[in-house]
């Protein structure tokens, strides 16, 4: 129970309203106090524990977020990370379909991030886990696109919807001309293979405005709002919501 969702929201470059949300994992430690998911999750992979902690993340978030579903606009993303090694485990298919039951039919999209960092190995249990995640509507983004060496192939094989461009692009605008083509590269790719676009680690009104004329869809950073824990989180949805209604 000391492993807990902090929400960070991701806004729509358009109208920078919030289109959805990333699930970020926290250790809240009796004495140590909050504990940043790149100091233990390397130890929860290491140790399988990820995948019961990570089916534990997807029911505190439903129970606290469900009841707020109509103040989430239609379609309204909310994305997990998972491990490579989850996806050689069927028993996430059952992990998102009552993830989904806890919302209103069809109100929310399941995303499900997947880092390039670490790539799937592809064998007859992610092609029916695959498969049945599309059948369930759940959708895939590659997180920390950019930052790895997926193929083309890689992309087509698990039917990505989604790429998240990694925040050490985006820190390149502004800085030099030649770093601006690699990210400049990156969306051009995204936007051939028609998938959607997402940029993280967006910090400024510079790399907002040249990222929003870029036609990158959707942009996610402290600009727009930090990881906050569920009480903070539904407080900002619900003001922002009713401003809009
Ligand atoms: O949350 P932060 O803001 O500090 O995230 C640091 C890293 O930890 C990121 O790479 C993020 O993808 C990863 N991370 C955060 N939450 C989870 C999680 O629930 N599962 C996995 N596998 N990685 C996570
Ligand atoms: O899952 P992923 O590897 O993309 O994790 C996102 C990480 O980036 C988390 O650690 C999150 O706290 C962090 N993050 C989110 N927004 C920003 C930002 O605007 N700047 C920086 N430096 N980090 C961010
Ligand atoms: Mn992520």
């Amino acid at each position: 129970g000391e492993f807990i969702p902090y929400f960070q929201a991701i806004v729509r470059s358009d109208n920078k309203q919030w289109a959805g949300a990333e699930v970020l994992m926290r250790w809240q430690h009796p004495r140590e106090g909050l504990v940043r998911p790149d100091l233990f999750i390397p130890f929860a992979e290491h140790s399988g524990l990820i995948i019961p902690m990570t089916r534990s993340l997807m029911q505190q978030t439903a129970i606290l977020l469900a009841p707020y579903a109509q103040h989430m606009e239609p379609g309204f993303h909310l994305a997990f990370n998972i491990t490579a090694r989850h996806c050689q485990e069927l028993d996430l298919i059952e992990d998102c379909r009552h993830f989904l039951q806890a919302f209103p039919p069809g109100h929310i999209k399941l995303v499900l991030e997947l880092t390039e960092r670490e790539l799937i190995v592809p064998t007859e249990i992610t092609h029916q886990l695959f498969a049945a995640l599309h059948e369930l509507g759940v959708m895939i983004a590659i997180d920390d696109f950019g930052t790895g060496h997926s193929s083309l192939s890689y992309l087509r094989t698990f039917n990505v919807d989604y790429l998240k461009i990694d925040q050490s692009f985006v820190a390149m605008i502004g800085v030099d001309a030649l770093s601006r083509h690699i990210l400049d590269s990156v969306i051009e790719l995204s936007a051939k293979l028609n998938l959607g676009t997402v940029a993280e680690g967006v910090e400024n009104e510079e790399q907002s405005d040249y990222l929003t004329a870029k036609g990158v869809e959707y942009l996610q950073g402290y600009l727009f709002a930090r990881p906050l824990i569920g009480d903070q989180f539904i407080t900002s949805l619900l003001s922002r919501f009713d401003k809009r209604a």
